[in-house]
């Protein structure tokens, strides 16, 4: 078991307070009925200092996922983004490779009851230190995954272009599932039997030369890394289709990756015991990797702003 994330202060509807005051009230209506949404952001460090990578646009998903919701985020965009740059000066993180922002919008106490209109909106950001995802050599070696007996929601069930919390618990078991099962991921599958996206990734498959990922009617969250991807492969000349991907394409592709902001993009080196092309990292995802990895750490010219210094 890793050791427990810990930072100087999490901002919580307006106060820093110390990390280990940061708590709820039992009775918060998030807690009982998942009535909450999140984001996860990247920041890492650069030449000229720390970046926060697409802020406005995570920012943005955020305020999004809540009016799917009916929550009204009760702080602009601006006041988040400076509120964050604050919130990493104050927890001393300006000296660190790379970390990681978590805002969480919820409904807190008031009442219990599926009707959540009566509890206030609150909001909470934390940021701290933070490494890799799905293991460290997981971006160099690729990792093992199993296609999920469970499938992502149906459409019109939980939608999944809010980042909400409840969302999760499906993720939950599609994690376990994998990890008990010796798989360091899982791919699940749409209630029609296309591919969807990761516990926590978005997924791309490379077959001939041409980049495939599924569309958002594949019950996928929109993925800023996923968006990124296509624009960075775009750019480098390839073709990105958005289509719907039969599960077996996944065992005959010859790259498959992961894109997600703790996920960065990590190759998939087999799927159900079967490798993925050779069973190694393939060409075009290490082009996309350095491509990625020079951009975010500064660098790459920034041709989209999507950097955001902190000081
Ligand atoms: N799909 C899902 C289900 C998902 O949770 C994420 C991010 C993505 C796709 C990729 O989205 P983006 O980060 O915008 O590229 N998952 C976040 C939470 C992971 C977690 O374990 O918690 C993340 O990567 O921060």
């Amino acid at each position: 078991m890793g050791s427990a994330i810990k930072a100087k202060y999490i901002w919580m509807s307006g106060d820093f307070v110390p990390w280990e005051d940061a708590k709820v009230h039992v009775l918060t209506h998030a807690l009982h009925y998942a009535s909450s949404v999140f984001e996860g952001i990247r920041f890492y460090r650069t030449d000229k200092g720390l970046a926060i990578f697409r802020l406005r646009d995570h920012l943005t998903r955020l305020i999004d996922s809540a009016k799917i919701y009916r929550m009204e985020v009760p702080y602009s965009i601006v006041e988040l983004e400076e509120t964050i740059k604050a919130l990493i000066i104050k927890n001393d993180l300006l000296g660190v490779e790379m970390g990681y922002i978590r805002p969480l919008v919820y409904r807190g106490y008031h009442s219990l009851g599926v009707n959540p209109m009566e509890c206030p909106v609150e909001i909470a950001i934390a940021a701290y230190e933070w490494g890799k995802y799905l293991g460290d050599d997981a971006i160099e070696e690729g990792v093992d995954v199993m296609v999920s007996s469970w499938n992502r929601a149906a459409p019109n069930t939980f939608p999944s272009m809010s980042k909400s919390t409840g969302n999760y618990a499906n993720s939950q078991l599609i994690k376990m599932e994998a990890l008990v099962n010796g798989y360091e991921e899982g791919i699940a599958l749409t209630s029609f039997g296309t591919v969807s996206e990761g516990s926590g990734e978005n997924i791309f498959v490379v077959k001939k030369g041409v980049i495939y990922t599924p569309p958002y009617e594949a019950c996928i969250l929109p993925g800023i890394t996923r968006d990124s991807v296509i624009t960075i492969a775009r750019d480098s000349g390839y073709e990105v289709v958005e289509k719907h991907i039969p599960r077996e394409f996944l065992y005959i592709a010859d790259e498959v990756f992961f894109t997600g902001t703790a996920a960065e993009i990590t190759p998939i080196r087999s799927i159900d015991r079967i490798p993925v092309g050779d069973g190694r990292r393939g060409p075009i995802t290490r082009e996309l990797q350095s491509y990625f990895f020079d951009l975010v750490k500064g660098k790459r010219e920034d041709k989209w702003g999507w950097l955001t210094y902190v000081k």
